[in-house]
């Protein structure tokens, strides 16, 4: 009997964490995805971090709160009517696009994101072409910043340019003061959006937690939800975050990179 000298075998590699989590993707039956100002990055829409001080020297966190609307109205409308401007300008990246596709192809919505730039609806809407987008709309539990909001009766409407002169928006039917539909920081979130949202993460048994240095609660809670319910979170991010540790796979890169990798 000839032994056939075998060739040394090669080291085993431990998975990449890319094909780790490519294996969690294949294995689960219902997956939600929480994202964050991260996955907009590559469209040019500045992280919420990056975009102070690159306006008049406001920090956001000082801006986009319920304290300064209080305060300073107009600043904060100026700054908000700044941030309009700028978003007109960008466009969702193939970080968007890949996770509505890969929503549509599933059929069943799982996209809850703290956002308000609007990218998610519209990727979903350029994915879907003449299907339904349905699966692929996002549950904005940030509000969204194209849309109004009366602080008073609660009626939404469409964005409108700020007048020029000192005078601010005011609600068409009752006369209040009109604002961004962004939950401001100090703000409760529509307790609607948030239910529907924790449902669905805790009825999932796997969380993609995309661009988010998951510091803002409540929204950071929500992939808490799929794990206490023993599913897992892979995070897709080139930083660890405060989730880090929580997660089955972190997966270390650029969304935009990453997510048609990932989700093909
Ligand atoms: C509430 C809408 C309770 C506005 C937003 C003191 C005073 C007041 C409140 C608090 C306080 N201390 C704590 C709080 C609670 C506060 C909070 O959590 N603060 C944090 C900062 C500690 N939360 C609230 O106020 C919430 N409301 O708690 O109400 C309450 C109770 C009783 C009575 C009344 C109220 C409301 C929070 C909602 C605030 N609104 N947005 C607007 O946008 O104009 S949140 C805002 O922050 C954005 O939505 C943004 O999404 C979010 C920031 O988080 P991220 O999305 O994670 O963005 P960030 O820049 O931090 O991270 C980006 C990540 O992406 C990074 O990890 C980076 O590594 C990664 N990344 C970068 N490039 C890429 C990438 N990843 C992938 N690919 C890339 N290419
Ligand atoms: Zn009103």
């Amino acid at each position: 009997m000839t032994h056939h000298a075998t060739a040394p075998r090669e080291p085993l590699l431990p998975p990449s964490p890319l094909t780790r989590a490519r294996d969690l993707i294949a294995e689960a039956h219902r997956i939600v995805a929480l994202t964050g100002a991260g996955i907009s990055a590559e469209s040019r829409v500045p992280t919420f971090r990056d975009a102070g001080g690159l306006w008049r020297n406001y920090r956001p966190e000082e801006l986009a709160t319920i304290g300064a609307f209080e305060r300073d109205p107009r600043t904060v409308w100026e700054w908000y009517e700044w941030r309009r401007g700028f978003l007109a300008t960008c466009k969702p990246n193939e970080g968007h696009r890949a996770l509505a596709r890969f929503f549509l192809r599933r059929g069943e919505e799982g996209i809850v994101t703290q956002n308000v730039d609007g990218l998610h609806t519209r990727a979903a809407l350029e994915e879907a072409g003449d299907g339904p987008p349905d699966a692929a709309l996002p549950i904005e539990i940030h509000g969204a910043i194209a849309r109004d909001r009366c602080n008073d009766c609660g009626l939404r409407a469409e964005a409108e340019p700020l007048g020029d002169d000192d005078t601010l928006p005011r609600c068409a039917d009752c006369g209040g003061m009109r604002r961004p539909d962004v939950v401001l920081f100090g703000e409760m979130l529509d307790s609607a959006l948030l239910e529907r949202a924790h449902n669905m993460a805790a009825r999932a048994d796997l969380c993609l937690v995309i661009g988010t240095s998951a510091v803002v609660y409540p929204a950071a809670g929500i992939p808490l939800a799929t794990l206490h319910a023993g599913g897992r979170i892979i995070e897709i991010n080139p930083q660890d975050t405060d989730l880090t540790r929580a997660a089955e796979v972190a997966v270390r890169g650029a969304a935009g990179e990453v997510l048609p990798e990932l989700l093909a």
